[in-house]
């Protein structure tokens, strides 16, 4: 049977904390998805595209990696998919009442997807897309916190940036 695992989020823009749990997600799956979602309602500093692409462009180097885009609950999309496992990063323990609120409502939603919950790696743990879009508009240096093709199109975006 192959495990097949989904990390969603909106990824406005894709950060350093998001790979990393990528990176080690992929290590413990046979396939991870990555979902973006699509709503359009919600208006992000990225297009939904660039969102898509900015990723594609970060995880190229991973085999089983593979980035797609939802609408509508999470678990429908993932049994429609046959995908069993949700994978969820968590900061802080702000982040984990978060966490467990969402990963109960789903299993509510559908008891046969598992959630599971990965701790950041602790450098990364202040990481955030809305902080990173906040200290750009000050112009703050954010090369150690976004991979570099992030970096490149959010300065293009922005004009700020070093
Ligand atoms: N280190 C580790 N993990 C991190 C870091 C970091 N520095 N930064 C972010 N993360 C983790 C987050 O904790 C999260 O697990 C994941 O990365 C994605 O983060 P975001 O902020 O891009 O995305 P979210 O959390 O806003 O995404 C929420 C969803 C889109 C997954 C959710 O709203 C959803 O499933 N929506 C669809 C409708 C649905 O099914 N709703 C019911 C949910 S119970």
């Amino acid at each position: 049977k192959i495990h097949r695992a989904m990390f969603a989020g909106s990824f406005d823009p894709v950060t350093n904390g998001h790979l990393d749990i990528i990176c080690r997600a992929s290590n413990i799956f046979d396939e991870l998805q990555i979902g973006v979602l699509d709503n359009p309602n919600k208006k992000g500093l990225f297009t939904f595209d660039e969102r898509v692409e900015l990723i594609k462009q970060c995880t190229g180097h991973l085999d089983n990696v593979k980035v797609v885009s939802f609408e509508g609950l999470l678990v429908n999309y993932c049994e429609k998919h046959e995908i069993n496992t949700l994978v969820r990063g968590v900061r802080s323990g702000a982040d984990v009442e978060y966490e467990l609120q969402m990963a109960h409502m789903n299993r509510e939603l559908n008891p046969n997807i598992e959630t599971v919950i990965l701790p950041t790696t602790t450098k990364y743990s202040f990481i955030s897309s809305s902080l990173i879009k906040e200290v750009l508009t000050f112009d703050a240096d954010i090369k150690n916190l976004v991979p570099k093709e992030v970096l490149e199109a959010l300065k293009r975006k922005t004009n700020r940036g070093k």
